[in-house]
């Protein structure tokens, strides 16, 4: 039976254009899944739009002088057209600034204030005395606790994934001035997810199917145990929280956002002329939601707004959340504030379009991060495009040019040769297909090539251009043979490469868009005897060195300068840092360690407080194999969770461990140790009879800070 799905990207902020980075992560994919899935006979509506709010939209605005409002007419402009230059077509791609999404997102919020869903808190947040607001969300800048990014915002650590809240946050500054914020409080709406925390687990725990990537990373978070999390924030653009008794506040970005999915989906049965429409989607349980996002994503798809939904009640949960890793570059992270990027609407005024699809689409971050540079695309281009498939696709086309009058013949009798390529066309078309179905497009695109080469190979060891003088009829059925493998891959090659799979649908003479073609037909052989080519042209040009050169220049040059301030950055740090610790061992598990017993030379108090020390409660213990001396602990630290690996495991068993407050340094660079990484370092005290673990003596919260 047909599917009916409903596929969206996550909504690109407008606040920038979009990088190669985006792409990979959550529009391409979502775009080949969805081609794939229209010609598979499945129903599938696909949904994007323009995430117009919160933090990143008010501070790209003040940067560049304009108001939120310019400045998301601008991107929202910008990015719709990349897209549409790039092929991926979504059925609707809206804006959450429109009248429909803000009633939408207010009536989710009063359903929720209704159902007594939220909680009323006064509480302590930042404030920049300077700019006189307060800081949430991206509005703070200060060093991440799990992985020591300074520049970790208030609500996320770019680098780690980490999901933060602005008071944990090590010297926290404000984004816009870089003053030390004083901490002040506010009134707000928080959902308790705590409280969703059991059913959450229960829900996730029945996706069997979903990729490895988002189910650790709800893991972790139920380890660590959901907080309750503000939905509403005291800026002045975005969605108004509708209460009298909330003026001058909206809601926090992450709670409109994905429903702007559901808006866009409303503003596209609008149009279909059937306002109520989307409920087929989002209300019938016959419906599939796929949310196509990248990992930085994942909480807020697969833990907060299912909880959302699952309160306000009546709406289908996600059914898969295909999480993609980042793309990096040249084995770096992109970086949009350094212009460490390729941008898709600079790319696509001087490149073809499927070159970037293509090279994109082999080199998904599916399960890993995965690399980008200009050398994989040029060879992408000329070793694979090129060579392979243009090659098998130009001499064929030639060849019935010149010797067939440019007629696709007939097939005579076929040869086992001749079936055994047409066989191997429809396996790997089906195959194709499955691993679409998987997610795991790469190895789609991996199949479909594997066509070209099966029909280069076919060309080879056919020899028309000898059979020609010889058998004549045999030669007509070659170029036949030929002439079906290129219908074929030019119809697998929709999903992917949708501009080259319609010109060599054109240049096949046939009539229609592949796209239309149904992927079970696609997989076996179709009329095409008897058709007049179209005109012939060479699918792709080679890339010179010449022609990629100013591109690698550009991000060298960028490098260049983010390692000069980063070596002036780590020079200052080694200034102003001093060793610390006296009297007290710390234990990493690493040998050798500082002599103890005497205490030491004076410090300072600053550099005492460059350690950062904070109890930590053992949430579970366990040895390590093969190494007898060894515990890995995990640590709840604070919202974070941590493993450290301690050379205490002869004084220690694991069990008596679990649910210890112990004092760990959380600012120690993280060691590797037996292969484990060992973020951090318990601290321990030694005598006559061992090792004593250092705890503290009253039930404190895990994450407080020892001073
Ligand atoms: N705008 C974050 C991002 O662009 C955010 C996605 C919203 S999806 C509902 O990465
Ligand atoms: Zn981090």
């Amino acid at each position: 039976m047909a599917r009916k799905l409903l596929v969206t990207s996550a909504l690109p902020y407008s606040n920038g254009p979009i990088h190669i980075g985006h792409l990979a992560g959550a529009y391409l994919p979502a775009d080949i899944f969805v081609r794939y899935q229209r010609m598979a006979g499945n129903e599938v509506v696909f949904i994007c739009g323009a995430d117009e709010h919160g933090v990143p939209i008010i501070i790209a605005a003040q940067q560049q002088g304009v108001t939120p409002q310019q400045l998301v007419d601008k991107y929202y402009v910008l990015n719709r057209d990349t897209f549409a230059r790039c092929n991926i077509i979504f059925d609707n791609f809206s804006r959450t600034s429109l009248p429909i999404h803000h009633k939408t997102a207010q009536e989710f919020f009063l359903a929720l204030h209704k159902k007594k869903k939220l909680v009323e808190k006064t509480e302590q947040q930042l404030y920049c005395p300077k700019d006189r607001m307060f800081l949430a969300d991206r509005y703070v800048l200060g060093t991440c606790r799990v992985c020591g990014n300074e520049n970790a915002r208030g609500d996320q650590c770019e680098k780690c994934g980490s999901w933060l809240e602005p008071l944990l946050l090590k010297d926290p500054r404000c984004a816009i001035c870089g003053t030390k914020p004083v901490v002040a409080e506010t009134k707000h709406w928080y959902l308790p997810m705590g409280q969703f925390q059991a059913k959450l687990e229960a829900w996730l725990a029945e996706k069997h199917e979903w990729k490895d990537n988002v189910m650790n990373y709800c893991k972790g978070w139920f380890t660590e145990g959901l907080k309750d999390r503000a939905i509403t924030r005291d800026y002045d653009w975005g969605v108004p929280v509708p209460l009298p008794e909330a003026r001058g506040k909206v809601l926090y970005v992450w709670f409109d956002a994905p429903i702007g999915y559901i808006s866009s989906t409303k503003e596209w049965a609008a149009r279909q002329g059937d306002a109520e429409l989307w409920k087929e989607y989002w209300c019938n349980p016959d419906c599939e939601i796929i949310h196509f996002i990248g990992k930085d994503n994942i909480v807020f798809h697969a833990i907060f707004w299912p909880a959302m939904l699952m309160e306000v009640g009546g709406y289908n949960l996600p059914a898969q959340i295909p999480a993609n890793e980042f793309l990096n570059i040249d084995g770096r992270k992109i970086s949009t504030s350094q212009n460490y990027a390729v941008w898709v609407n600079e790319y696509v005024e001087k490149y073809p379009v499927d070159v970037l699809r293509y090279t994109l689409a082999a080199n998904l971050p599916e399960t890993k991060d995965a690399d980008f540079s200009w050398k994989v695309l040029q060879a992408c281009n000329n070793d694979e495009l090129a060579d392979v498939l243009g090659n098998f696709v130009n001499r064929t086309l030639t060849f019935v040019q010149r010797y067939f009058e440019g007629v696709i013949p007939p097939a005579g009798a076929l040869s086992g040769a001749d079936n055994a390529v047409l066989a191997e066309v429809e396996k790997l078309g089906h195959e194709a297909g499955e691993l679409i179905n998987m997610y795991r497009l790469r190895a789609a695109l991996g199949k479909v090539m594997e066509v070209a080469r099966v029909g280069n190979r076919y060309f080879d060891a056919s020899q028309p251009w000898a059979t020609r003088k010889t058998h004549p009829k045999k030669c007509g059925t070659t170029m036949h043979v030929c002439c079906q493998v290129i219908r074929s891959v030019a119809a697998f090659l929709q999903p992917f490469v949708p501009e080259t799979s319609d010109r060599m649908w054109r240049m096949l003479g046939l009539a229609g868009t592949p796209g239309k073609v149904r992927w079970n037909k696609a997989c076996k052989p179709g009329d095409i005897a008897g058709t007049k080519l179209g005109g012939v042209e060479i699918l792709f040009k080679k890339l010179e060195d010449a022609d990629i050169q100013p591109e690698i220049d550009r991000l060298q040059a960028v490098v260049s300068r983010m390692e000069a301030a980063a070596q002036a950055a780590e020079r200052a740090r080694i200034m102003e840092s001093a060793p610390g610790g006296a009297g007290v061992k710390g234990d990493s598990g690493a040998a050798g360690d500082d002599a103890e017993g005497k205490t030491k030379g004076q410090i300072s108090i600053e550099e005492f407080g460059a350690v950062d020390l904070r109890v930590a409660k053992v949430v579970a213990a366990e040895r390590v194999p093969k190494a007898n001396k060894l515990l890995k602990l995990t640590l709840a630290v604070g919202e974070e969770t941590r493993q450290v690996v301690a050379g205490i495991a002869q004084y220690y068993e694991p069990t008596v461990l679990v649910g210890k407050l112990v004092v760990v340094v959380a600012n120690l660079k993280p060691a590797m140790v037996r292969g484990i990484e060992s973020q951090g370092m318990v601290l321990a005290v030694e005598d006559g009879q061992g090792l004593a673990l250092l705890t503290v003596d009253r039930d404190v919260a895990p994450g407080s800070k020892v001073k």
